[in-house]
């Protein structure tokens, strides 16, 4: 068992925490990330309310264990979707693409564990100051929206900013990636892509597949032009929406060309029109597994590796 203060703080068995990702983090893969022992998140995207609380159902349906949920600070419901964390009682809430402040008091008070993502050192030293429990620190080498540092570089400038836990996310897709993420700092990892490749992710096979087909060169960045960075599988959809922007078209054309891609993907499997957002470990996934499996491995090897790399370290030898 590797024992953190993100394994201490969540009440979970590995340091490994599954990624919010809009239309494919649902109840079935977040349950199933649960159940293994991880850190399970729903992941409410843009959707209305009613979804996310159906989706609360019926995770507390399936599993008795700690689970969160994701919300993008940009989606219309954001504060309905606090507001039902609160009302359910759910154990963490993590937000991406925007400043928490606001939210953090309130589900605070109600018992709820904040872990917002940031992309900088700067705003993760703010949100330790308005009351944070942890930050999860995301690299640009994730998938779907992206800040542009690289995680390398991010974990230990975050590390050395705050106190409180640091979760490292982008680039991270087996055992060698926590115990990297390990060694500069964090107390843990989230991963995204890697859980896409799950049978209880409800992503459709054309997505996994593409995944699992993909080298480490398979990603582009979209949407820079709008100042919304995406990272996504290259496929005629994110080539044309990068000629596009070299091309100079209009801010409303690209979001009006950007606008429903990802769920063409996940959920109609358009991996020709539709927008694969994904990281640029998506060369390192070979094969699609149960979540309890994935977890079991990634913590065996991390295991493996951290006793290895202890041998490593010799006394010097005395000489003369
Ligand atoms: O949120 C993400 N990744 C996402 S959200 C998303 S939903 C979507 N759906 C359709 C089209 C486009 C997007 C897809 N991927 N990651 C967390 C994250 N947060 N990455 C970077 C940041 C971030 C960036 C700036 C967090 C805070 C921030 O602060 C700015 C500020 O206000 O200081």
């Amino acid at each position: 068992m590797i024992r953190t203060s993100l394994t201490d703080l969540v009440g979970i068995n590995y340091p490994i925490i599954q990624g919010g990702m809009a239309w494919i983090a649902t109840w079935e893969l977040a349950a199933a990330v649960s159940e293994g022992g991880g850190l399970g998140i729903i992941g409410a995207g843009n959707a209305p309310i009613d979804w996310v609380r159906n989706q609360v159902q019926a995770i507390k349906a399936h599993t008795d264990r700690p689970f969160g949920i994701n919300v993008p600070l940009f989606s219309p419901f954001a504060a309905q979707v606090i507001e039902l964390a609160i009302e359910e009682q759910v154990a963490v809430m993590t937000t991406g693409a925007g400043n928490p402040t606001p939210f953090i008091e309130p589900l605070k008070n109600a018992g709820v564990i904040v872990i917002p993502v940031v992309a900088s050192a700067s705003l993760a030293r703010r949100l330790e100051r308005a009351g944070a429990d942890a930050v999860i620190a995301e690299g640009e080498e994730s998938g779907g929206h992206i800040g542009s540092v690289s995680t390398m570089s991010l974990i230990p400038l975050v590390t050395d900013a705050v106190s409180i836990p640091v979760i490292a996310a982008g680039g991270v897709g087996d055992g060698r990636g926590l115990v990297a993420a390990l060694a500069l700092g964090a107390a843990g990892v989230q991963m995204g892509t890697r859980f896409i490749c799950t049978d209880e992710c409800i992503a459709h096979a054309n997505y996994k597949g593409a995944i699992v087909k993909a080298n480490e060169r398979s990603t582009l960045v979209t949407g820079m032009s709008i100042g919304h960075p995406v990272r996504c599988l290259r496929n005629p959809m994110s080539r044309e929406f990068e000629s596009m922007e070299k091309a100079g078209v209009s801010e409303e054309q690209v979001i009006e060309f950007g606008t429903g891609r990802l769920q063409m993907a996940a959920m109609q499997g358009d991996i020709v029109q539709g927008s694969l957002m994904a990281g640029q470990i998506s060369g390192l996934v070979h094969d699609i597994i149960p979540a309890a499996e994935l977890l079991r491995r990634i913590n065996d090897q991390a295991e493996a590796l951290l006793a290895r790399m202890a041998t490593w370290a010799q006394p010097e030898e005395v000489t003369g």
